[in-house]
């Protein structure tokens, strides 16, 4: 009888330390997480219609650097409405004319900038917010995938700067695959 009695009370004391155990693990974990477990950001997929005639379209994806992006474009816009030979898809008409945002593509392409906030101040003079921005444009075209060279907010638009007499839009799916 004595003997059993002892290793009940051995167990109930073995029971009390892993529950101080499991205590003092519950404490540790709030302070070490935030530093020791990276953030791991869930992949995104969103489809953003760009209007040809409404300038850059903000597609509120925040991105950051080494992220890969992935593009794929449908629909077709007019460069300029009522002229059949200035219709095309995302991958623009066969004409570079160096004067466009990204220069060295094709007019009315589908394109992407990368914007990110320096500063933020108020002009003594015209009392107007100025924006102080650093930003990468590059080529999307019909399908592309890019690794994000800076942090900061994604816009799509397209590779011409006579937006006023466009019509149509992009669709465009954007895949941002995280770190
Ligand atoms: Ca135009």
């Amino acid at each position: 009888m004595a003997a059993r009695a002892s290793f009940g009370t051995l167990l109930a004391a073995g029971a009390g330390l892993l529950a101080l155990a499991a205590l003092a693990l519950g404490r540790g974990q709030p302070q070490n997480q935030p530093q020791d477990v990276p953030q791991i950001a869930a992949p995104l997929e969103k489809t953003i219609a760009v209007p040809a005639g409404s300038g850059w379209v903000d597609t509120g994806i925040d991105v950051a650097p080494g992220e890969e992006l992935r593009f794929s474009a449908s629909g077709e816009i007019d460069l300029q409405k009522g002229n059949p030979e200035a219709v095309c898809g995302a991958a623009g008409i066969d004409l570079i004319t160096g004067e466009q945002p990204v220069p060295n593509a094709n007019l009315g392409a589908l394109i992407g900038k990368v914007v990110q906030l320096v500063a933020r101040r108020v002009d003594e003079d015209s009392r107007m917010e100025v924006r102080d921005e650093i930003f990468v444009l590059f080529l999307v075209g019909q399908e592309n995938a890019v690794t994000v060279p800076i942090k900061g907010r994604l816009y799509l638009g397209v590779n011409e700067n006579v937006l006023r007499d466009n019509g149509g839009e992009f669709s465009v799916v954007v895949v941002r695959r995280p770190l």
